[in-house]
């Protein structure tokens, strides 16, 4: 390869990468890293939220003409290839008029979430608030006629509920000029993507981060098609609100707050940045109703266990049907979860990442001072001979307890391996059993 070729390779990149990476500068807010900590700080400690996936698709629930159509619920319409004009038609069986938002938001306090994030706008369009810009919203399209999120914004400020709205800026697939991931499949969809930002995208997150007081979180999503251009028009609303947190998910090189990984849970964490691990409880976002593919509690619980250890947050998402129901399976495993965050949840919130690379028996999180602080051993494989050993663990240990029986005092070994801790016989919780550790000194651990 000739010099000049290499050089030419090199420059081109440069040209391509440039404006994004400019762009990513000035999406950075003019903060310091102190101040960024501070804004960051209630979403830290809170480490478990609740999504949910609201809108028109929770009519066909799956099935289209007589079909059950493959995919996720709420891209029935992409996934269908239906028209424009007979999607639309469902928002008229659209009724929630079970909704009952004090009890979502009681719901989601029970099971230990401190944060909720609710679909304002999906990728078909249709928003769950009263748009000036639009009639495909709740209030015109529906039998229901009322905003949707206002109430959720009252039972949550009233509630001391952070509240985010999630809004898909990119795709929508029923006002011209939305992006779809595989292509337009209706020619009601065609324009121009420029003017669809302008005049849909821009003006609807101006209106839900204006109408509903205080937002925590604007969250959006599948960045398709989206040009620093595009994106550097939405980015700068987001000072309407401040200390919202937003998410990597705008596109044009706009980095956001958190990092999401989706469904999955990164093996060790995500170094240098905050994240948050969104996850179904079934198969589907938005309700489907033959989707009965629930994980267990128990899958549930660890998971949470599991990104806590890494210093990740998980946003835990529930379908409502056409009614405002959240399905009964959703129900029965937020209210398990409850009550196991009510003797654990200590060892969750504000908790920091484990400092150990393996425990063959489960996870650990920690809370750290300059002189010591205290470890949290989750257990979800209890020890048959009675014994723990916590490896490599240097410090030596003051107290350990279980969080549920925090009267009893264990037993603590020093050992060259690390601290071997005495436990009784049965372990207090099949799924995860928490152990707190207090630390006599800094913590140190031989890895
Ligand atoms: O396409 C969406 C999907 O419907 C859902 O909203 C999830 C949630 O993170 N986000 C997109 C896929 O990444």
């Amino acid at each position: 390869m000739s010099r000049w070729f290499q050089w030419s390779v090199v420059y081109g990149l440069l040209i391509a990468v440039l404006p994004c990476v400019a762009h990513a500068q000035e999406a950075k807010p003019a903060e310091t890293p102190e101040q960024r900590d501070a804004r960051m700080s209630w979403w830290r400690d809170a480490r478990f939220g609740m999504f949910i996936h609201w809108g028109v698709y929770s009519v066909p629930a799956g099935t289209y003409n007589g079909k059950q159509i493959d995919g996720i619920g709420e891209w029935i319409m992409h996934n269908g290839k239906i028209p424009v004009s007979e999607y639309r038609a469902y928002a008229k069986q659209f009724n929630p008029v079970k909704y009952d938002p004090e009890a979502w938001v009681k719901m989601a306090q029970d099971a230990g979430m401190k944060y909720i994030v609710i679909t304002s706008k999906h990728h078909d369009g249709f928003a769950l608030f009263d748009s000036k810009v639009t009639e495909w919203d709740v209030v015109d399209a529906t039998p229901y006629g009322k905003d949707l999120l206002k109430p959720l914004a009252d039972a949550c400020h009233k509630h001391g509920m952070p509240l985010g709205f999630y809004y898909s800026q990119a795709q929508d697939w029923n006002h011209p000029g939305g992006a779809a991931a595989q292509g337009h499949w209706d020619p009601a969809q065609d324009g121009s993507m420029d003017e669809y930002i302008k005049n849909i995208a821009v003006p609807q997150v101006e209106e839900i981060l204006s109408n509903y007081g205080k937002l925590a979180i604007l969250w959006w999503d599948t960045p398709k098609d989206m040009t620093p251009e595009r994106a550097s028009v939405l980015f700068p609303l987001t000072s309407m609100q401040p200390g919202i947190i937003t998410n990597n998910r705008l596109g044009g090189g706009y980095e956001g707050d958190t990092d999401t990984p989706e469904q999955h849970i990164p093996d060790t964490g995500i170094e240098g940045r905050d994240w948050e691990v969104c996850m179904t409880m079934n198969d589907t976002w938005g309700f489907k109703s033959y989707d009965d593919n629930w994980k267990s509690t128990e899958t549930l619980i660890r998971n949470l266990v599991d990104i806590a250890s890494k210093g990740g947050n998980y946003l835990l998402n529930v379908g409502p049907t056409s009614e405002g129901l959240i399905p009964d399976p959703s129900i029965q495993r937020l209210k398990e979860i409850g009550a196991w965050m009510k003797v654990n949840g200590e060892a969750i919130y504000g908790t920091t990442a484990s400092p150990f690379t393996n425990l063959p028996w489960g996870r650990c999180t920690k809370k750290l001072t300059a002189d010591g602080g205290r470890l949290y051993l989750h257990v979800f494989t209890w020890p048959a001979d009675g014994k723990l050993l916590v490896p490599g663990l240097k410090t030596a240990v003051s107290k350990a307890t279980l969080l549920a029986a925090p009267g009893t005092t264990l037993t603590v070994e020093t050992t060259p391996q690390g601290a071997l801790i005495s436990l009784p016989s049965a372990a207090p919780d099949g799924i995860s059993s928490t152990i707190a550790v207090d630390l006599a000194g800094p913590l140190q651990v031989a890895q």
